[in-house]
C-alpha cells in the first residue's frame, strides 16, 4: 500500500494472507497475496494469486507477517475455483477472481472473534467518487518488499468512462474491473496486496466492493489501482460456495 497507514487492532477483521510453502528457507511460508474471508469457509481473492500445485495456508486475526499475533487462526487450503474466464495479458487481467475453500470441520473453519469476521457481500453498484478503504502487506513508497504490519489508505471509485480514456488505462478496463485511487498519484494499492479488499460502506455496512487486481506500476499520476468488480461475479461467488456446501 502506497500512501497507508497501520491498521488497528480488529479494524479490518476479514482481511487474510494467502501464503504458500517454500523450502530451503528460514520461515516456512511466504505471503504472497491478500484475501478476503466471506464465510466460515471461504476466501475470496484474485484469479492471478493462484500458484497451481502449490500448498497454500491462509492467516487470519494477524496484523504483523514475521511473528503471528495471539489472535491469529492459521487455516490450510482444501481446494482453489478460479474463474473459469481468468485470463492475463500483457496489458490486463480479466476475470481476476477465485475462491478458496479451507479445510475444517462440520462447516467450521474460520471461528468468529473480535479480530476475524467475514465481510458481507455488496447488493448493488455504488456512486462514482466514494471514499473506500484497501488494505494489504504489498510494497510501499519505501519498500519494493512490502510491510511487515497490515496497512490501510482510503481511496476514491473513479468513473468507469474517466478510467477509459487514453491517458489512463483506454480500451483496457472491462466490466468486470473498475478503478480506484487518486488519478493525481500518490496512494494506491501495490504487488503484494492483490486479492486483498476494497470496502465500502454500503446503508452503515462494510462490503466488499473490489479485490486489488492490477495496475500500471503503484501511485503514479493517471494510473490508479484496477480492483476486479466483485458485483459483477456474485453469481459466480453464489453458484460455487452453494455447489459444493461445507
Ligand atoms: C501487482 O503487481 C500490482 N497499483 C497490484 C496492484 C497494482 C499494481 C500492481 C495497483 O500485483
Amino acid at each position: 500500500i502506497y500512501g497507508g497507514l497501520k491498521v488497528s487492532p480488529g479494524a479490518m477483521p476479514w482481511q487474510v494472507s494467502l501464503q504458500v510453502k517454500q523450502k530451503n528457507s528460514n520461515l516456512p511460508y511466504r505471503h504472497i497475496c491478500g484475501g478476503v474471508l466471506i464465510e466460515s469457509c471461504w476466501v475470496l481473492t484474485a484469479g492471478h494469486c493462484i500458484e497451481q500445485n502449490k500448498d497454500m495456508r491462509v492467516v487470519m486475526g494477524s496484523l504483523a507477517l514475521d511473528k503471528l499475533d495471539p489472535a491469529a487462526q492459521i487455516v490450510e487450503v482444501e481446494n482453489v475455483i478460479r474463474h473459469e474466464n481468468y485470463r492475463e495479458t500483457p496489458a490486463a487481467v480479466y476475470n481476476d477472481i477465485a475462491l478458496l475453500r479451507l479445510k475444517g470441520t462440520d462447516g467450521f473453519c474460520a471461528n468468529e472473534t473480535q479480530f476475524v469476521k467475514t465481510a458481507c457481500l455488496p447488493d448493488s453498484q455504488l456512486p462514482d467518487g466514494i471514499g473506500c478503504t484497501i488494505s494489504g502487506w504489498g510494497a510501499t513508497e519505501t519498500s519494493d518488499y512490502g510491510s511487515n504490519h497490515l496497512l490501510e489508505a482510503n481511496v476514491l471509485l473513479i468513473n468507469q468512462q474517466k478510467c477509459s480514456e487514453p491517458r489512463v488505462y483506454g480500451a483496457n478496463i472491462d466490466n468486470t474491473m473498475f478503478c480506484a485511487g487518486h488519478l493525481q498519484g500518490g496512494v494506491d494499492s501495490c504487488q503484494g496486496d492483490s486479492g486483498g479488499p476494497l470496502t465500502c460502506k454500503q446503508t452503515d455496512t462494510h462490503v466488499i466492493y473490489g479485490l486489488v487486481s492490477w495496475g500500471d506500476q503503484c501511485g503514479k499520476k493517471n494510473k490508479p489501482g484496477v480492483y476486479t468488480r466483485v458485483t459483477h461475479f456474485l453469481d459466480w461467488i453464489r453458484s460455487k460456495t452453494r455447489a459444493s456446501p461445507v
